[in-house]
């Protein structure tokens, strides 16, 4: 057994389940109106319900005491202060110094990161400056109109996502949308070869975002960007200084490219590849809404910092959402958890949260290197309201399993259109509402005798229409998506996910799992390319890849 399930606090958490299984949430309603009241915490421009969970305030508190016996706040302490945390990879986790607006030294080997985390701002800032107001010329004299980030898994989820969420921030004053922002990331030719038919080379920057710099599907995709910018530049290799930059860790190699070191945006090995966005990876993003949009953007989730380190636990967002995700996960037996963001800009908002939360929780080995014996990270999945609504909600309403969930609203369209807003929200409080209330038979029974069924049928009916209730939803509210509230909501899940990552014991900052696949590719490759030369070189491998290698090479033509 290891020590979290020995522990007091998760023995009397098990304890605590057995009645917990049996509440019924429209039961609790009933008994503690002032639940909602209660069961609800804001901070940073959010407002987060948590009422509708099974949860009474024993829960509450010995979710605190399981957060408490794990030694969240120290660890928690000890990520700001730059110890390193991320043990395996003998590195600190500072992405909240990217952040920071304190005048406080933040050190990470005994030095402060704080001057050189500016200095890399304040360059995306002159640059940004240029590119947007026309400045910056490519190689023919032509501005730049386009700009294709091309990146994969940290260095392409968080752009697309914050890029698609505060496209209204894309405007200049005059209202025009001067940017437009593309993104290649599948090394499938069809990503790059779609957008190259979208842009004008002549008026478009690449950015090469990759942390490594040596990522194969980055790389491929860079090196046939460049040979497409030549083909069209004439073959006149000084165009690459006016239409590539890169952001990365690794400047020799960004030199090795033909990328110009004034065209180079550096960040450090102390920020997680899904823990970037905050850093020069972020530059697709202030290049598309501006520096100052971006700043705001890093500002609220500075605020979420604060937030995290200076609330008591029973207000603390990031807490409350983490230890709810453990009570279901390891109690509840719940494998998955939705993500459903009622607005459309959030469109990439699950997708975004499936890396950031599956990446680091996704881990079965303990820091002190046992195998654990008690579920670490969920699944993570969703879709924006309402379309989740006419396909999946179904299971959600009547499946098997217990499916826990955060819905995410703001009070304000961006694009006020007649009845649309207020149709959006009464959608997303019924769809939490009925999750919560159910149907009972009785009910349903009700609903149907008021059609005027006949009783043989309302009896037989009537079974396929309860639905039993009591799967529960956090509800994130915020009165406008802005760059300031979206900073939050980001940073909030990251607090999320580490609080988790302390209470599972897993080191959340490594990614074995995603080396694997790099490494993986990279040894059959060869054998492909081999193969293809001479169809009789002996197979390697178990019989289906064998087979799958010949079908291969059989029918690439
Ligand atoms: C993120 C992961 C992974 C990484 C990509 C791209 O935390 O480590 O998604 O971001 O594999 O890596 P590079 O930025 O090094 O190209």
């Amino acid at each position: 057994m290891s020590s979290l399930t020995l522990s007091p606090a998760w023995n009397a958490l098990k304890k605590h389940h057995s009645d917990a299984s049996q509440w019924k949430l429209r039961e609790l309603f009933t008994e503690d109106s002032a639940r909602a009241d209660r069961y609800q915490a804001e901070a940073c421009g959010l407002h987060l319900d948590y009422s509708k969970n099974l949860i009474q305030d024993q829960t509450l508190g010995l979710l605190r005491s399981l957060m408490a016996q794990a030694g969240v706040e120290a660890a928690r302490d000890a990520m700001f202060r730059g110890d390193k945390i991320n043990f395996t990879e003998k590195r600190a986790v500072l992405h909240t110094a990217l952040r920071y607006q304190g005048s406080d030294p933040i050190l990470a080997d005994g030095e402060d990161v704080m001057p050189k985390v500016r200095a890399v701002l304040e360059k995306m800032r002159v640059f940004c400056d240029r590119v947007r107001s026309g400045a910056w010329k490519g190689h023919t004299g032509k501005p730049i109109r386009h700009v294709v980030n091309i990146g994969i898994g940290g260095s392409d989820l968080g752009p697309v996502m914050i890029t698609e969420a505060l496209r209204p921030y894309a405007n200049d004053a005059s209202g025009e949308r001067r940017i437009v922002v593309y993104f290649v990331s599948n090394v499938d030719g069809t990503h790059l070869a779609e957008i190259l038919r979208e842009v004008e080379l002549d008026q478009t920057l690449f950015l090469v975002a990759s942390k490594t710099f040596t990522t194969q599907e980055t790389m491929t995709n860079a090196h046939s960007a460049r040979k497409a910018l030549l083909q069209a530049m004439g073959g006149d290799a000084s165009a690459v200084a006016k239409h590539f930059a890169a952001l990365s860790t690794n400047i020799p190699a960004v030199k090795a490219f033909g990328i110009d070191p004034d065209n180079a945006f550096e960040f450090w090995d102390w920020v997680g590849g899904r823990y970037s966005c905050w850093s020069a990876i972020g530059l697709p993003i202030a290049l598309f809404i501006g520096f100052e949009n971006f700043h705001a953007f890093l500002r609220g989730a500075y605020a979420m910092d604060t937030h995290f380190r200076e609330a008591p636990s029973e207000k603390n967002l990031p807490m409350i959402l983490a230890s709810l995700g453990v009570w279901y996960t390891d109690f509840f037996g719940a494998e998955t958890h939705g993500i459903f963001p009622y607005d459309q800009y959030l469109h990439r908002l699950a997708a975004y949260l499936q890396q950031a939360d599956m990446e680091s929780n996704g881990k079965f080995m303990t820091r002190s290197g046992e195998r654990v014996d008690y579920p670490t990270g969920p699944i993570i999945w969703g879709e924006p309201g309402t379309n989740g609504q006419h396909s999946f909600y179904q299971l959600i309403h009547q499946g098997t399993r217990l499916i826990s969930s955060d819905f995410i609203a703001p009070m304000q369209s961006q694009n006020p259109m007649g009845d649309h807003h207020r149709i959006l929200m009464a959608n997303c409080f019924a769809q939490t509402e009925a999750l919560m209330v159910g149907k009972t038979l009785a009910e349903a029974e009700a609903e149907l005798r008021q059609q005027g069924l006949p009783e043989a049928e309302i009896k037989s009916l009537a079974p396929y229409k309860v639905f039993e209730g009591s799967r529960p939803t956090n509800t994130i509210v915020m009165s406008k998506l802005t760059p300031e509230t979206l900073g939050a909501l980001v940073a909030l899940y990251e607090h999320k996910i580490f609080v988790q990552g302390v209470i599972w014991d897993v080191n959340s900052y490594d990614q074995m799992g995603v080396e694997l696949g790099k490494q993986l590719a990279k040894a059959l490759l060869g054998e492909m390319e081999a193969g293809e030369k001479d169809a009789s070189i002996p197979l390697k491998h178990d019989a289906s890849t064998n087979a799958l290698l010949q079908y291969y090479w059989k029918n690439r033509k």
